[in-house]
This record gives C-alpha cells, sequence and structure tokens, in this order.
C-alpha cells in the first residue's frame, strides 16, 4: 500500500522540476551545531521552538497565527533552532511558511516538519529554505531512512530521526551515520504524552551508544514545564523540541532561557 502511495507521487512531482531551484539555493544552517552551541552556552538543551497552528489531538492551538511573527518571537527570546509544520491536512502548516521565515530575517536553523515518504519532499524543502528535516521511523522502512538520510547529506541537510519505542530505536542504532534522533513522547495512536517514554529509551545500552558515538537526542513533545526539561535532560537528553507551551503564550518567546 504505502509503496503504491510513493510511486504515484514521484509521477506527480519529477525531480528534474526541481533541479534549477536547488542549484540556486543558499547552504544550509548547522541544525546540529546550533543545538550544542545553544547547549554549552545555557547548560540547558538546545531549544527547538515550533511554529504550529493546530493539532489533530489539540485543535486551533493559536488563532492569531502569524508564522513569521511567533519565528521572531522565538529567536528573540533565545531559541536555538526553529521547527516548522508544513504539513497541511492535520497541522494546518504549509511550506510557504518555511519560506516566508526564511525570508524574513530569522537567522535560527529551521527543521521542515512534513510526512516524509518521497525524496522529491526533501528537495522541496531545501529549496523553500529548510536546514533540517523530519524521518519519522513508524512510517519508513529502514532502507528509506538510509537512501533519505544520505540524500541530506548530499544536500547538506541534517535528518533528525524521529522513535516512539525500543523497537524504532534499535532499528535507527543500526543505521550509519545518524546523529541526531528525536525520542518522541506522545503515542502516535492514542495521542497520550508521557514524558518517561524519553527516559527508558535512553536506559541501559541504548544510552551507552548514543554516548559512544556522539548522537545528539532531541526529547520530543509534552514538555511544559521547566522541571520537565529538567527530567527529560536528566535522562540524557541535549536538546528539546516544544511547540504547544509556546504557541499558546501571548509572547511566544516568553521564557525561553538564554
Ligand atoms: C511538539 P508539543 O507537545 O510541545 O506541542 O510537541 C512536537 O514534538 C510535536 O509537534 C511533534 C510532531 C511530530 C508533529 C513531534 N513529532 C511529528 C508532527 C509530526
Amino acid at each position: 500500500h504505502k509503496h503504491t502511495e510513493v510511486s504515484q507521487l514521484k509521477e506527480k512531482k519529477p525531480l528534474v522540476a526541481l533541479k534549477k531551484p536547488l542549484e540556486n539555493a543558499p547552504p544550509a544552517r548547522d541544525f546540529v551545531g546550533a543545538l550544542k552551541a545553544a547547549h554549552l552556552r545555557t547548560g540547558l538543551p538546545g531549544l527547538i521552538a515550533e511554529v504550529k497552528k493546530a493539532s489533530p489531538s489539540r485543535g486551533v492551538i493559536r488563532e492569531n497565527f502569524d508564522p513569521v511573527e511567533i519565528a521572531k518571537a522565538y529567536e528573540k527570546g533565545g531559541a536555538a533552532c526553529l521547527s516548522v509544520l508544513a504539513d497541511k491536512k492535520y497541522f494546518q502548516g504549509s511550506f510557504e511558511n518555511i519560506e516566508a521565515i526564511r525570508n524574513s530575517g530569522v537567522k535560527c536553523p529551521l527543521l521542515c516538519k512534513e510526512f516524509i515518504i518521497d525524496a522529491w519532499q526533501i528537495y522541496y524543502a531545501r529549496i523553500k529554505g529548510a536546514d533540517a528535516i523530519l524521518l519519522i521511523a513508524a512510517v519508513l522502512p529502514d532502507l528509506d531512512i538510509k537512501y533519505m538520510a544520505k540524500i541530506c547529506k548530499l544536500l547538506g541537510l541534517t535528518a533528525l530521526v524521529e522513535v516512539h519505542d525500543e523497537k524504532e530505536m534499535d532499528r535507527v542504532l543500526g543505521i550509519e551515520g545518524i546523529e541526531l534522533i528525536g525520542i518522541n513522547n506522545r503515542n502516535l495512536e492514542t495521542f497520550e504524552v508521557d514524558t518517561s517514554n524519553t527516559k527508558r529509551l535512553l536506559e541501559g545500552k541504548r544510552g551507552d551508544l548514543i554516548r559512544e558515538r556522539g548522537i545528539i537526542v532531541v526529547g520530543e513533545s509534552g514538555l511544559f514545564t521547566p522541571d520537565d526539561v529538567a527530567y527529560v535532560q536528566e535522562a540524557g537528553v541535549r536538546a528539546v523540541l516544544v511547540g504547544e507551551s509556546l504557541v499558546k503564550q501571548e509572547d511566544p518567546g516568553k521564557g525561553i532561557a538564554k
């Protein structure tokens, strides 16, 4: 089933059409470098602040949604990187939002939050100004993750590979060259959030291997308070991805550690 979808997509957007704009795109920014620098500077996990209007679990999170205004507030507040929802159907995002933020003078590296199932989406994200893309282990076979991570390397993009259980973590640790892993605390089927997910997945041998390889782990979803952040930091993350709790504030940049 997945494979028919992919081949249909390939017919719709031939890669050749993306060749020229790709050659003209300015180089990607260093997403992992920005996270490490923020972590060193603050002693706290580097923050990826998410520009998100709505979600399937919460509905509309912010009524007067201006992506550029939010991005600027995040940068001013001290976020290391930004995550921008591109998915229309579930999150009311767009690739145009990424482009608008990139063209607004915001300097933070940008993560394109799209459900990527085919290579052309990676090239497209790059053209729209993304510096990193999300690869979700729950929807991609290992071979696709490998292949897409290779494309990212060629384009100078960072791949954030997202896992939400031990099985997915082990699959991703079996792939060479992955430098950024996100642990999603949200169960994708029930939408329930449990931050102890991050802790569990970093215990024992998995945590050892991650430290040995210098992989940066991002704690994702359901982080609302400084205590939540301290908890996942204690578990071993050096970066966090926060959306809802920031987006719903009047000043979304308020409360970010500089
Ligand atoms: C942010 P929250 O609970 O702070 O708004 O979560 C982010 O982790 C979440 O939006 C997310 C997501 C995803 C969205 C994590 N992985 C994959 C879409 C697709």
